[in-house]
């Protein structure tokens, strides 16, 4: 953890009024690092979001910031146009006193600075139907309003994020070589998912062939990376823009499946309460069509169901090569943390398989209604 003096130089670069007065860690994220900044500003207490940004993960931070300017102006924007009468928010950046969205420090590390949104919290296990579909609505309409972001393609922050099969033979790199001696712990995870291969390659590969559209989409859509609002209960803030960039629809709705419908923690080790909550999947159905449904061609809405599994497959992979990498990419508080991630993922993956014919159907009752309202 930084000290307090070190935080508080950064913060300083910030064009803010008023007076620091400490800095505390915040939220759950697995890759930067999140603080929640409280300043006095003539006797009022105002708070800000502080983020250092994984500079391994993202190794062109530049870009990243780039992106996360554009698009969060064009937000506003929207929203401005809207007489506020939306109850749609952004995260708002704020510049440093040479007017850049960014300020990096002695060490070379990227900081940048949000306006802190007040009476809403983010959720790791949703809590109801309601707010997976307002939250799903939420992620749907970001979508919609990235459709005319001007400009030209962004950057991408990560290249191919979710180029699944590229997953794969990454982890079969991690199993050739074993760096830390952890395949033997893994051989059933590894099988789990080696007999699924041939499933891994379909969305890109229909990507490739030209029926699936490229659009701008999110590309992180955890369910915790929506703000709910403590009153009304709605999606009101979509937050970690750092992977927006041209992508496949259908990453986002596969990871607000994977990330929604679990009962438990991602991290949660006693398996038999890791299941898949068919009535979130419906909410998530329902809201994701109400915000994006106008744009989705059929072939995207006929591949939402198979889309949380890929994604929850994904993950899962994910997980278990960071595992075999000696836990390097994702945070960790504990040893075997990403191996019983990646054993929740595939537990996930199992119900899913299990309730598929039913997803199609709720999905097919769903199509004579193009909207998906409740
Ligand atoms: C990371 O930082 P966070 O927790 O929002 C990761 C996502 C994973 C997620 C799994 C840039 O997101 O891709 O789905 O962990 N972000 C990046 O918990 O790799
Ligand atoms: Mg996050």
């Amino acid at each position: 953890m930084r000290r307090q003096r070190e935080l508080r130089a950064v913060c300083e670069a910030f064009y803010i009024y008023g007076d620091f007065l400490v800095a505390t860690p915040f939220g759950t994220g697995n890759i930067n690092d999140t603080y929640q900044v409280t300043y006095d500003q003539g006797g009022i207490r105002l708070h800000y979001a502080l983020q250092r940004i994984n500079k391994t993960v993202f190794t062109k931070p530049d870009q990243v910031m780039e992106n996360v300017d554009r698009v969060t102006r064009h937000m506003l924007s929207k929203i401005h146009g809207s007489n506020l009468t939306t109850r749609k928010r952004t995260i708002r950046l704020l510049y440093t006193r040479d007017g850049k969205p960014f300020v990096v420090d002695a060490d070379g590390e990227y900081w940048r600075m949000y306006i802190f949104i007040e009476h809403a919290r983010t959720y790791d296990v949703l809590e109801s139907a309601d707010h997976a579909y307002k939250a799903a609505r939420t992620f749907g309409e970001f979508q919609w309003d990235m459709v005319d972001l001007p400009g030209p393609r962004l950057h991408e922050t990560i290249p191919d994020f979710h180029n699944t099969p590229l997953r794969l033979e990454r982890l079969k790199d991690a199993i050739k070589r074993d760096p830390c001696d952890r395949v033997k712990q893994v051989s059933k995870e590894i099988d789990f998912i080696l007999s699924r291969d041939s499933e891994l390659g379909r969305l890109v590969e229909l990507n490739r062939a030209n029926l699936l559209p490229e659009r701008i989409t999110h590309n992180d859509t955890k369910i915790n990376n929506i703000l709910i609002d403590d009153v009304s209960g709605e999606g009101i803030c979509v937050l970690d823009l750092d992977t927006v960039m041209p992508g496949l629809a259908l990453y986002d709705f596969g990871d607000m499946v994977r990330s929604g419908t679990n009962a438990a923690e991602e991290d949660e080790q006693r398996l038999d309460r890791v299941r898949m909550r068919f009535d979130i999947f419906e909410a998530l159905l329902r809201g994701y069509l109400a915000g994006a449904g106008s744009f989705l061609t059929p072939l995207e809405r006929e591949e939402l169901p198979f889309s949380g599994k890929l994604i929850t497959m994904e993950l899962g992979m994910r997980f278990l090569t960071d595992f075999l990498e000696g836990d390097t990419y994702f945070k960790t508080t504990r040893v075997n943390q990403n191996l019983d991630r990646c054993r929740t993922q595939f537990k996930l993956v199992e119900e899913m398989e299990a309730n598929f014919c039913k997803m199609h159907k709720l999905l097919k009752s769903l199509n004579t209604r193009p909207n998906g309202t409740l």
